[in-house]
């Protein structure tokens, strides 16, 4: 197949990647409707892909993956830095030469008799000066078929690469024999590639999400004074019709998707709030010609948790998935031809379970994987933001980190200043649930939600947000913590979260612009009950209270298990986040 650009560059590697994988074919992605409809009729000859009903869910699939093959597999994701040092104690990291070596021993000839798919992917809005492109070379139609969702594809990539540039992202990719011993996902941040075998799941590989828009931009964004960020994107429009961008870092299972489309309560879209959704996953900030932060999402779809989604937690997402749609690894209804996972409705008569077995509700085992996704068009969102593949991005106003904490941490608070800000992120935490195997309570510290995203040396990461908020001539946004999940004594939840989380957004934005007050504490600003809309919520006045108090002792614990962290970091942990623990330390004294 002649091929799709005249770029040397682009030419001179695809060349090398033939000669080292072998492939009998050549298809080049070009983004079309048509390729894209083709590819997906030929998943379903093959039996991969099951059609959806066409009425209900029109242009939509079915498939299972590879039951060992299910999820992102952190112990063998590698940062191959030329120096381990700069990949530091947060990341596996292997030496360049001997991770080409051996992937090189291994993915020989891997593609023969196989079909090599060249997908030239965007990174971010078409035009924008903030978008990057990378390509991928990959042997799975699955991924091609993904990529295709989750990215901006073909022309529209060569397009913003130029025919002479040399500034992209190389990936090559093969499912090879799925084999989970020698399954690898690898980053080589020093030239810009990545290459990941055996593994055919989203976050492995599909390389622009996770591979490239957070480890190997991540990497480029400190290089460049820039953020890459595990953030999702919203614009919040208050009554008065101001609106306001914020973006938010949480870890799984926090509820970050939830917020991005949050569909505030009957009252409150009455008096005129609104929440609309930029991105769900990843944010990529970079100072705008005014000097303050604007947010672009890199991507062009969602990979979302299915279980969990339903009609009541996230209208939005279920009206999203209605059409062109793959869900992986969901179960199937088979009265209707349409997906089915717990959580969403009550379960069907019939059904196969995500492994393609005969399922009805008395099976004990779960029909759907905890991790099962759907891959769609972000463009088919009812709450999508007009702004949303805007090329100079949209301005932020504020970030929000947030964690799982049933004590503790209160329902909200803000921070002194961008130093302490990010001392908040840093010091990101979760606690595991009674619902997960393992001691409850248990803190699992997940700063900036980045933990297993950061494409370098943590301690150098931390830095690197300090001094975005010290340069000359920056407006940096205000930072906020939630947390929606602090419980009662008897382990209740004190906030009914979901929808009702817009009275929170409403103190943030309240906040930035000065219409509210809050009382300052230990860790921040927070807010008192009169500063928070609580009409029509059944909460008494104890419950707010204790979601809103700060206990030193139960303070005291978390700066211990902070200190613990700061020493997994070691010298590189900059001295201002020593500086703001020191605080904290001195004024729980
Ligand atoms: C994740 C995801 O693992 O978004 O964070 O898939
Ligand atoms: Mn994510």
């Amino acid at each position: 197949m002649a091929s799709l650009t005249n770029n040397s560059h682009v030419l001179s590697w695809i060349e090398e990647c033939k000669t080292e994988l072998l492939p009998e074919r050549i298809v080049w992605i070009d983004g079309s409707k048509s390729q894209q409809e083709q590819l997906c009729a030929e998943l379903v000859n093959e039996k991969f892909f099951t059609p959806l009903n066409s009425i209900t869910f029109p242009n939509s699939y079915w498939c299972c993956s590879d039951a060992s093959d299910v999820a992102r597999v952190e112990e063998r994701t590698y940062i191959c830095s030329k120096l381990k040092e700069d990949a530091g104690p947060t990341n596996n990291w292997a030496s360049p030469d001997e991770m080409y070596k051996k992937l090189s021993d291994l993915m020989k000839g891997c593609m023969k008799g196989r079909t090599m798919y060249i997908i030239p992917y965007l990174m971010g809005p078409d035009g924008s000066p903030y978008s990057k492109v990378g390509f991928e070379v990959t042997d799975s139609k699955y991924v091609v078929v993904n990529m295709a969702i989750m990215a901006r594809v073909g022309n529209v990539a060569l397009k913003n690469l130029g025919s002479t540039s040399n500034d992209f992202v190389r990936g090559m990719h093969s499912v090879g024999q799925l084999d989970p011993q020698n399954r690898f996902i690898c980053h080589f941040p020093d030239d810009n590639t990545i290459i990941s075998f055996n593994s055919n799941y989203g976050g492995n590989a599909l390389q622009g999400k996770k591979c490239f828009a957070l480890r190997i931009a991540s990497t480029l964004a400190r290089r460049e004074g820039w953020l890459a960020e595990h953030m999702f994107i919203v614009g919040i429009t208050n009554p008065k019709g101001e609106k306001y961008y914020v973006c938010g870092a949480f870890p799984s299972a926090c509820g970050k998707t939830n917020l991005a489309m949050l569909v505030p309560p009957p009252e409150f879209q009455k008096a005129g709030w609104k929440v609309e959704t930029v991105g769900d996953d990843i944010a990529w900030l970079n100072f705008g010609p005014d000097g303050k932060l604007y947010a672009i999402n890199p991507e062009a779809g969602f990979f979302g948790v299915a279980p969990g989604t339903s009609a009541a937690t996230n209208p939005n997402a279920m009206a999203t998935i209605r059409k062109n749609t793959i869900f992986t690894n969901t179960a199937l209804d088979l009265t209707c031809m349409a997906p089915w996972w717990e959580g969403m409705s009550d379960p069907p008569e019939r059904a196969f379970d995500w492994k393609g077995r005969e399922w009805n509700p008395k099976n004990k085992e779960k029909a759907a994987h905890p991790n099962s996704r759907f891959t769609v068009p972000a463009s088919q969102c009812p709450s999508i933001d007009k702004e949303w593949e805007s090329a100079g991005g949209v301005p932020i106003s504020a970030i929000i980190f947030g964690g799982r904490r049933a004590k503790t941490a209160p329902l909200v608070y803000e921070a002194r200043d961008w130093k302490h800000g990010t001392y908040m992120g840093v010091t990101m935490a979760s606690e595991t649930t009674a619902a997960a195997a393992g001691k409850t309570g248990q803190l699992r510290r997940d700063p900036m939600a980045m933990l297993p995203f950061i494409g370098y040396h943590a301690g150098d990461y931390f830095q690197h947000w300090i001094e975005m908020g010290s340069r000359a001539n920056v407006s940096m946004p205000k930072i906020f913590h939630v947390n929606w999940f602090r419980t009662s004594a008897t382990g209740k939840f004190l906030w009914p979260g979901f929808g009702e989380n817009i009275r929170v957004l409403e103190w943030i934005i309240g906040r930035i612009n000065g219409s509210v007050g809050g009382v300052n504490s230990l860790i921040g600003m927070l807010p008192e009950m009169k500063d928070l809309d609580l009409t029509g919520l059944t909460i008494s006045e104890e419950e707010i209270k204790e979601l809103l108090s700060v206990k030193p002792q139960e303070w005291r614990e978390e700066i211990a298990s902070q200190e613990k962290f700061f020493r997994t970091i070691g010298k590189k942990l900059p001295k201002e986040i020593w500086d703001e623990h020191a605080k904290l330390t001195d004024a729980l004294r």
